[in-house]
C-alpha cells in the first residue's frame, strides 16, 4: 500500500492504516522488527506489539504504550513516528551510536494502539471517546477507563464506581481484555526494566504513584531521571514540562498502569502527558505531531539510555 518512506507521519490515521503500515515496517526489516499478536480487544480487533530486537532471548526490555485513552491522538501518532525512528536508526548504521548500542543489549516493545476499539470509535462516532467499548451489565453506559483498571490500588481515589463516568474503574482489576493482554505479556516475559505509558495532554513527565501521594522508594532517582529527560526535550523547541509523581503533579488516580508496573518491580515506570497545555487539548493540530514526537524522542532516549546503564 505504501512504503515506510512515503507514509505521512504528520497526519492522524485510522486504525486500519496504522495496522497496514506496521505490516510494511515488519516486511522491510524482519530481522529487526517483529509483530506480536497479544490477543483480541473486546470487539475482537487484534492487538499488535512491535518488538525491536537484534537477537538474544528475553533480553532486558523497555515497554512503550500509546493510545490507552483513544481520544489522545497525538499519543498514537507519536508512537508511530517513534517506531519508525527506532527502525530507521537501527537499520542505518552510525546515525545514532547510543541507540544502536542500546539495541545490542536490550529489546524495545511498542504497543501503538493500546485501546483499538476506542480508537476506531473516535474515528467513526465520537472524537472525544476515552474508555474501552465494553458493555457494563445493568447500565446503559459503555466502557471502562483502561487507566483505572490495573491491579494497583484498584477502586481507590481518583476512580469512579459509576459506569457512566469517564474514570469508571470497571467491575474488577484487569476486567478489560485490553489491559489483561498487556498484563499477560509483561508477566510472562518477566524481564522488563522500564514501562512507559504515553498520554496527552498537559506536558508532564510522571512517575508512581497515582493511588497514593506518598513517595515511592525510588522517588529521588525517578525525579532526577525525569528532570534530565525533560531538560533534553525542552532543549529542542522550548516546550516546558513538569516532573513529579502522578498524585502530586496532576491528581490522585488509582488503578493506573505505571503504578502496577512499578509494584511488579519495574523500577523505571513513567507516564508522559504530551502537548499541549490546553489551547487545543485532545484536538491537537496535525502539524504539531512531528514536533511533538521529535522532542519527546529526546526524553525517551534519555530514559532508555539511563535504563541501559543502570
Ligand atoms: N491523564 C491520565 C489519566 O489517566 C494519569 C493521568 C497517567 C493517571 C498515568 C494515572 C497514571 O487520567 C490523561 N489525560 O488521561
Ligand atoms: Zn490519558
Amino acid at each position: 500500500e505504501f512504503s515506510t518512506r512515503s507514509f505521512n507521519f504528520g497526519a492522524y490515521h485510522r486504525l486500519e492504516t496504522i495496522y497496514s503500515w506496521m505490516d510494511t515496517l515488519v516486511a522491510q526489516y524482519p530481522k529487526l522488527v517483529t509483530k506480536q499478536d497479544i490477543g483480541r480487544s473486546y470487539e475482537n480487533r487484534p492487538m499488535y506489539v512491535l518488538k525491536f530486537s537484534t537477537g538474544g532471548n528475553k533480553r532486558p526490555a523497555i515497554w512503550i504504550d500509546t493510545g490507552i485513552h483513544s481520544r489522545e491522538w497525538v499519543s498514537q501518532a507519536t508512537g508511530v513516528w517513534t517506531a519508525n525512528k527506532v527502525q530507521y536508526i537501527a537499520t542505518d548504521y552510525g546515525t545514532d551510536a547510543s541507540l544502536t548500542s542500546l539495541l545490542n543489549t536490550m529489546d524495545i516493545y511498542m504497543l501503538l494502539l493500546a485501546n483499538p476499539d476506542g480508537y476506531a470509535y473516535t474515528h467513526s462516532n465520537d472524537r472525544m471517546w476515552r474508555k474501552t467499548r465494553s458493555k457494563n451489565p445493568g447500565s446503559v453506559c459503555i466502557g471502562v477507563d483502561p487507566n483505572r483498571n490495573w491491579d494497583a490500588g484498584f477502586g481507590g481515589p481518583g476512580a469512579s464506581n459509576n459506569p457512566c463516568s469517564e474514570s469508571y474503574h470497571g467491575p474488577s482489576a484487569h476486567s478489560e481484555i485490553e489491559v489483561k493482554n498487556v498484563v499477560n505479556l509483561i508477566e510472562s516475559h518477566g524481564n522488563f526494566k522500564s514501562f512507559i505509558s504515553v498520554h496527552a495532554y498537559s506536558q508532564l513527565l510522571m512517575y508512581p504513584y497515582g493511588y497514593s501521594c506518598g513517595s515511592v522508594p525510588h522517588q529521588p532517582e525517578l525525579y532526577s531521571v525525569g528532570k534530565a529527560a525533560v531538560q533534553k526535550l525542552t532543549s529542542l523547541y522550548g516546550t516546558t514540562y513538569k516532573v513529579g509523581s502522578i498524585c502530586n503533579i496532576i491528581y490522585p488516580a488509582s488503578g493506573g498502569s505505571i503504578d502496577w508496573s512499578y509494584n511488579l518491580g519495574i523500577k523505571y515506570s513513567f507516564a508522559f502527558e504530551l502537548r499541549d497545555t490546553g489551547r487545543y487539548g485532545f484536538i491537537l493540530p496535525a502539524n504539531q505531531i512531528i514536533p511533538t514526537a521529535t522532542e519527546t524522542w529526546l526524553a525517551l532516549k534519555h530514559i532508555m539510555e539511563y535504563v541501559r546503564d543502570h
